[in-house]
């Protein structure tokens, strides 16, 4: 096996490491990735993350760094921030946040005091555990009020479960929040940076944007931008701008030095320059027109598949989707199927998503009453509408003969079928 693997010519000394590795490219290709969060990076993104730049220490920035040797790190790093800018109309950026938590605690860290108050959404309706959730030392710092989401509603011209904009309001009154932060990670409806910067004005506080989700239907100008109008706009790198595991800050020039300082020294140590050198490589092929394409292909995605997973049974929250992600109530397709039970199975079929709380779910965040699917991976792996009606049927199917388990097996021969059409990787053989 590791004769043929495309990892052997690297790692020549240890093939229990290589045979781990081809088992994992062999599952991303033959079976479904629709993890929200999730996406397939480049080769170009692949190699640069597996780079010699791993070997340097460079804490700092470019031009000020506490370590020698680190003249062509200092390009890398310049070259990344400058396309990043560029990419998004920004005045600063930071491109050393290991990931999207770090740079949201940062950016918490630069523009506020322990104790201040900040209102952001809360996690069973669709934030982030950095948003304020009790199980995150953000709530442990930082005083955080919580908003939601409006009911839901069954009039389908007036869909329900969309972010309550009058309780964001009512609470910043209230509260006088010192921060408003907007953005989550489970909700599938557009999220404008203008609408949470009027009530922010009315309140004297500052706006963070939360971009880690849409970060590349943004760049690619499939959602509504926040730079510009949020004083800072925080993101990973991995979801679906397509680039390596990590994160990011983009912020108004007045506040580069407190930015940069919160994540070092306030926060990290040294910075991970080969996964900077992938964000540089990410970064250039979202400038590329063709990321545009992808970015709306993306959305068109998600939209067909919400329609056929509504046609399969699935309550689809707050009605549909204008992003990347669709979340599905699985009580009217089975009121005794739990989240923690679809995954499962879902998994066994090869097609892999991941469990969430509807909003006011009564069940458990381990077990939860629904599903989050994304189209992010599936679309850089050059599916489209077509495929995506296939994959909601191969899910109706699989939850329905969940008891079944020749019924799993054929289905995931026939997901491996339609995975091989599709190949996220056609360069790498094995
Ligand atoms: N884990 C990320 C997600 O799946 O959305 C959030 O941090």
């Amino acid at each position: 096996m590791s004769g043929t693997s495309p990892f052997s010519s690297w790692i020549t000394n240890d093939p229990e490491i290589v045979r781990l590795l081809d088992d994992e490219l062999n599952r991303q290709r033959t079976t479904l990735q629709l993890i929200a969060s999730e996406n397939f990076t480049s080769p170009a993104v692949l190699a640069a993350s597996g780079s010699v730049l791993t070997n340097k220490y460079s804490e700092g920035y470019p031009g000020r760094r506490y370590y020698g040797g680190n003249q062509i790190i200092d390009e890398v790093e310049d070259l990344a921030r400058n396309r990043l800018k560029e990419l998004f109309g920004a005045e600063h950026a930071n491109v050393q946040p290991h990931s999207g938590a770090n740079a949201n605690v940062a950016a918490y860290q630069a523009l506020l005091e322990p104790g201040d108050t900040i209102l952001a959404m809360r996690l069973d309706q669709g934030g982030h555990l950095t948003h304020g959730s009790p199980a995150s030392i953000t709530s442990k710092i930082w005083n955080f009020v919580s908003y939601g989401l409006t009911p839901a509603s069954s009039d389908p011209e007036l869909p329900g479960e969309i972010v309550d904009l009058n309780q964001v309001l009512d609470l910043a009154k209230q509260h006088r929040p010192k921060l408003i932060v907007a953005g989550a990670t489970a909700y599938t409806r557009t999220i404008d940076a203008k609408d949470y910067r009027a009530i922010a004005d009315q309140v004297g506080a500052l706006l963070m944007f939360d971009a880690a989700h849409p970060a590349g239907l943004i760049a690619g100008g499939a959602h509504p931008s926040p730079v510009g109008v949020a004083d800072v706009v925080t993101f990973t790198t991995h979801k679906t701008l397509r680039g390596p595991r990590g994160g990011a800050i983009l912020c108004r020039e007045d506040l580069a030095k407190a930015i940069d300082g919160a994540i070092f020294p306030g926060l990290q140590g040294g910075p991970l320059e080969h996964a900077i050198a992938a964000k540089a490589v990410a970064f250039k092929e979202a400038l590329d027109p063709r990321f545009s394409a992808y970015a709306h292909q993306v959305v068109a995605n998600a939209n067909a598949l919400a329609q056929a997973l509504e046609a399969e049974g699935f309550r689809l929250v707050s009605g549909g989707t204008d992003n990347h992600i669709v979340l599905l109530d699985l009580r009217t397709f089975d009121e005794e199927l739990t989240g923690k039970e679809a995954q499962e199975v879902l998994d066994h079929a090869g097609i892999t998503v991941n469990r969430n709380t509807v909003p006011d779910d009564p069940r458990s965040p381990f077990v939860t009453s629904g599903l989050r699917v994304g189209t992010a991976a599936e679309t850089t792996a050059g599916m489209g509408p077509e495929q995506m009606a296939e994959i909601a049927r191969l899910m109706g199917r699989t939850l329905r003969s969940r008891h079944d388990d020749a019924a799993i097996r054929t289905i995931r021969e026939e997901v491996a079928v339609l995975c091989g059409t599709f190949d996220p990787y056609p360069s790498l053989s094995n």
